[in-house]
């Protein structure tokens, strides 16, 4: 292959992002959430969004003006967001906010966001009769409530989850931190809440490294990027008491002077959760032009990690980080499968992929766990590979979604399952 002819194929830009989508980006909000005859209950910490289409009694209200209280009238702690009519958050901060993009009134496609473990979970919530405001929540078989007005005279929470500093890049929440690259959406390094005694934060992480390796029909030097590739220009964000959203125009910068077709990508940071909703367009059959592609999503573990465990529950893989079983790739397809870094059973982390991609396609996959190539410093890497030998022409959801322990036992599967949970809500009873 000619330098001209890679140069066509690397601007044809829109395969590449979709590659590039497909392999790369942190996170999963819009997968189908299946619907489960599961008994258990959302964790404490799982965001409960809520639209217009939801609560159609508040639509028209000026936001300012909406509270969310509990049965006992004690604020509950939530935020709302303004989405405009072509789906962009409206964010006030950053060099490029778009304030203006807001009317200050709760449409139908707006939202309002609080955490499911601030809701009402009394066991006499069913017990009130009509009551203005009351919105019950339901998912898997838990059941809570709240009251939510459009009245400034009810009391407003002053709790606040996330704390955000643009300037360093950092977010930290009562249950993680972490210090993200500057205009990347990858993380240079974070944190977890140490539940075993310590009680501060123990520095777990160094970089989230990002490998990418596409191979073409044409049987040229594979191509290959890592996560420095991939730049993301964070222009706009909000901090909330709930969630930091962070807007970045995301491409990726493939050399030779070409950069892939840009993205808008939101990386919503919950207290205990950070996702990635990205929606991916392949506009031709995968095979048209590679014949494999694998990415792999690995942070570095840092030396206050060793006493951790690598898991992949559902494959039965336990591996300490320590130990020396490094180097092992454990064949499987890793959507749907979360893996934790933990210690002590409750401190620590779980990653979760979702893809509405076929799991027929990604044959090849795997969880890894080795040491870091040279140049990189840490005791580990573990996370997964991602491999794609074909996928049709057509429009996935890739989502990576990372939670953290908030100290409960088995806290970390109970948010992973939780994802899947849907919130039904009822009005019936306002
Ligand atoms: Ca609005």
């Amino acid at each position: 292959m000619t330098y001209q002819s890679m140069r066509r194929l690397l601007c044809n830009s829109t395969v590449v992002t979709a590659i590039l989508a497909i392999l790369v980006v942190p996170a999963n909000a819009t997968s189908p959430r299946a619907a489960s005859g599961d008994h258990r209950q959302p964790a404490h910490g799982m965001p409960v969004v809520l639209t217009g289409k939801d609560l159609p009694f508040l639509i028209g209200k000026p936001i300012a003006s909406i509270r969310v209280i509990d049965m006992a009238g004690q604020a509950v702690p939530f935020q709302v967001d303004e989405i405009t009519e072509s789906g962009e958050y409206v964010l006030d901060r950053g060099e490029a906010p778009n304030t203006g993009n807001g009317n200050g009134v709760f449409d139908r496609q707006d939202e309002i966001v609080f955490l499911w473990g601030d809701a009402d979970g009394g066991p006499d919530i069913l017990a009130h009769e009509r009551m203005d405001g009351l919105v019950l929540l339901s998912g898997g078989s838990g059941l809570r409530a709240v009251i939510i007005r459009a009245d400034p005279s009810l009391p407003l929470s002053s709790r606040r989850y996330i704390e955000y500093d643009h300037a360093t890049q950092r977010v930290s929440t009562p249950y993680y931190y972490a210090n993200f690259a500057k205009d990347r959406f990858h993380f240079l390094r974070a944190g977890v809440k140490d539940f075993s005694g310590g009680g501060g934060f123990i520095d777990l992480t160094n970089e989230l490294r990002v490998e990418i390796l596409l191979r073409t029909l044409f049987g040229i030097v594979p191509i290959r990027y890592t996560e420095d590739n991939m730049v993301c220009f964070v222009r706009r964000y909000k901090v909330g008491p709930i969630r930091l959203i962070r807007r970045g125009d995301f491409h990726l910068n493939l050399g030779m002077g070409v950069k892939s077709s840009r993205a808008a990508v939101n990386q919503i940071c919950y207290p205990q959760l950070v996702e990635v909703p990205v929606r991916v367009n392949l506009p031709v059959r995968f095979r048209t032009l590679f014949s494999q592609a694998h990415v792999e999503m690995t942070p570095i573990i840092r030396e206050g990690g060793r006493r951790f465990r690598f898991e992949v529950p559902s494959e039965n893989i336990i591996l300490p980080i320590g130990g020396d079983r490094l180097d092992t790739l454990h064949a499987a397809i890793p959507v749907g499968k979360m893996f934790t870094v933990r210690h002590h059973g409750n401190t620590g982390y779980g990653w979760l992929l979702n893809t509405t991609m076929n799991p027929a396609h990604l044959a090849g996959s795997g969880f890894v766990i080795r040491r870091p190539p040279s140049g990189r410093r840490g005791v580990a890497e573990c996370g997964f590979r991602l491999t794609v030998r074909d996928v049709p022409r057509g429009n996935y959801y890739i989502t990576n979604r990372v939670v953290f322990s908030s100290g409960r036992s088995g806290d970390i599967e109970r948010l992973g399952r939780s994802v899947s949970y849907p919130i039904g809500v009822d009005l019936s009873r306002m």
